[in-house]
C-alpha cells in the first residue's frame, strides 16, 4: 500500500508543478495588461531530462518506479485472486480451516521486501553520487546564486571582460558547458531546482552548497522554488536560457556594457535617486542599493517579480506604482508616487535596455 501511495505522490507532484505554472499565468492576467505570451508554460517534466544530473535522476526515477509498479502488480494481483478464489460459497459451512504460522511464507515476506530495500537504497547511493559532485567538472562556468525572499540574483563571471554581471531572475548560460552553481541564502531556506536540468538543492543561510548542470540543447528551461519560503514561495520561478557560445558572449557584451545616460529621462533619473529606489537598488553607475534586484539592465529580461508577469511598459508601470498589487506581500512597498513622477521613473526605466 506505501508502494502504491508513492507512486501516486511522484504522479501529482508532476502534474501539480504544470498546475501552478499555468494558474500563476491566469491569476495575473487579470491584473497586468492581457498578454497571449504564456510566460510560465514550460516543461517542468522530470522525464524530459536535458542535462546530465537530470538523466541520472530520470533513470533512477523509472527504475523505482518500474519496482514499485511490479510490486503492486504482484501485491493486487495476489489479492484479487485471494478474494476470488477463497470466497464464500453456498456449499461452505462453518468457519474456513483455521492456519497459524507459516515458516516459508513469514520467511518469503522477509527477505523479498528486504531485497528489495536493498537494492532501491544503493542504487539511490550511487546517483547520489554521480548527481552531487564536490568539485566543479572541468571547464565549468563558476555562477553564485543567491535567493532572497522571493527573488533569485545571479553573479555570472563576465568571459569578455574583467568582473561579475550582476543579474536577477533569468540565468543565461553556454549550451554545452558545465555550470558551477554557488549557492547562498540572503534570508530563509530556499531551494533551487530546474526539473530538466537537475534536482532539488537546498539554499541554506550561512552555509553554502552546490549544484550543477549542463544543459545539452538550447531553450528555456523553468524551474520553482522547492522549499516553501513565505509568502510569495510560489512566485519564485527561475529561467534558465541556454544560448549558443556566441550568443552568451554577446550576452556578456550587453550585460557589462555601460547605461546610456539619454538627457531625455533626466528627470525620471533624478527621482530615481531623490526617492527611495536607489536604497533598494543598484544601477551601474548611478546607485548601489543591493536589497532588491539589479536593474541596470532590466530590460534586457523578459519577464518581472521573478515570473510574477511578462515584462512589457504596462507591466513595469503597474509593478512601480504598487508591488503588491502584481505580487503580494513582496519586499518592495508601494512609493505612493503621483502620476508625473510615475511616468518620469518609467520612462528612465525603460532606457535600461
Ligand atoms: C525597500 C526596498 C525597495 C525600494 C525602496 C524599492 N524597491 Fe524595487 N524591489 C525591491 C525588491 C525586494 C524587489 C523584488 C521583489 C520580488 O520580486 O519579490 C524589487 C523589484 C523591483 C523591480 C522589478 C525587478 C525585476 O527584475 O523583477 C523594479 C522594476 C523595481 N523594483 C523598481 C523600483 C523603483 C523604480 C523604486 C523606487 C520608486 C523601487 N523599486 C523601490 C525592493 C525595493
Ligand atoms: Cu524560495
Amino acid at each position: 500500500m506505501k508502494y502504491l501511495l508513492f507512486l501516486f505522490l511522484i504522479l501529482m507532484t508532476s502534474t501539480s508543478l504544470h498546475a501552478i505554472a499555468a494558474s500563476d499565468v491566469s491569476s495575473n492576467a487579470v491584473v497586468c495588461a492581457p498578454s497571449s505570451d504564456n510566460i510560465n508554460a514550460g516543461d517542468l517534466n522530470i522525464f524530459h531530462s536535458a542535462s546530465p544530473p537530470a538523466h541520472k535522476i530520470r533513470e533512477i526515477a523509472w527504475l523505482v518506479l518500474g519496482i514499485c509498479a511490479a510490486i503492486f502488480v504482484v501485491v493486487e494481483g495476489v489479492l484479487i485472486w485471494s478474494i476470488i478464489r477463497f470466497r464464500k460459497r453456498a456449499r461452505d459451512a462453518g468457519e474456513p480451516v483455521q492456519v497459524f504460522g507459516s515458516n516459508p511464507v513469514e520467511l518469503a515476506w522477509t527477505v523479498i521486501p528486504t531485497i528489495i530495500v536493498f537494492v532501491l537504497a544503493l542504487a539511490t547511493l550511487r546517483t547520489i553520487r554521480e548527481v552531487e559532485l564536490t568539485e566543479p567538472p572541468a571547464g565549468s562556468l563558476n555562477v553564485d546564486v543567491i535567493a532572497h525572499q522571493w527573488w533569485w540574483e545571479y553573479r555570472v563571471p563576465n568571459l569578455e571582460g574583467n568582473g561579475t554581471i550582476v543579474t536577477a531572475n533569468e540565468l543565461v548560460v553556454p549550451v554545452g558547458r558545465p555550470i558551477w552553481l554557488t549557492l547562498h541564502s540572503a534570508d530563509v531556506i530556499h531551494s533551487f531546482w530546474i526539473p530538466q536540468l537537475n534536482g532539488k538543492t537546498d539554499v541554506i543561510p550561512n552555509h553554502v552548497n552546490h549544484t550543477w548542470f549542463q544543459a545539452e540543447r538550447a531553450g528555456i528551461f523553468l524551474g520553482q522554488c522547492a522549499e516553501y519560503c513565505g509568502t510569495q514561495h510560489a512566485n519564485m520561478l527561475l529561467r534558465v536560457t541556454a544560448v549558443d557560445d556566441a550568443a552568451f558572449k554577446a550576452w556578456c557584451v550587453h550585460q557589462s556594457s555601460a547605461v546610456v545616460s539619454d538627457p531625455a529621462v533626466e528627470q525620471g533619473r533624478n527621482m530615481f535617486l531623490n526617492l527611495a529606489c536607489m536604497n533598494c537598488h543598484a544601477i551601474d553607475g548611478v546607485s548601489e542599493g543591493a536589497f532588491g534586484p539589479n536593474l541596470t539592465h532590466i530590460m534586457s529580461r523578459t519577464t518581472i517579480g521573478a515570473g510574477v508577469a511578462p515584462l512589457n511598459p504596462t507591466t513595469l508601470r503597474a509593478w512601480v506604482d504598487d508591488p503588491q498589487n502584481l505580487k503580494v506581500g513582496c519586499n518592495m512597498p508601494s512609493l505612493e508616487l503621483d502620476p508625473n513622477q510615475l511616468d518620469a521613473i518609467v520612462a528612465y526605466l525603460l532606457t535600461l535596455k
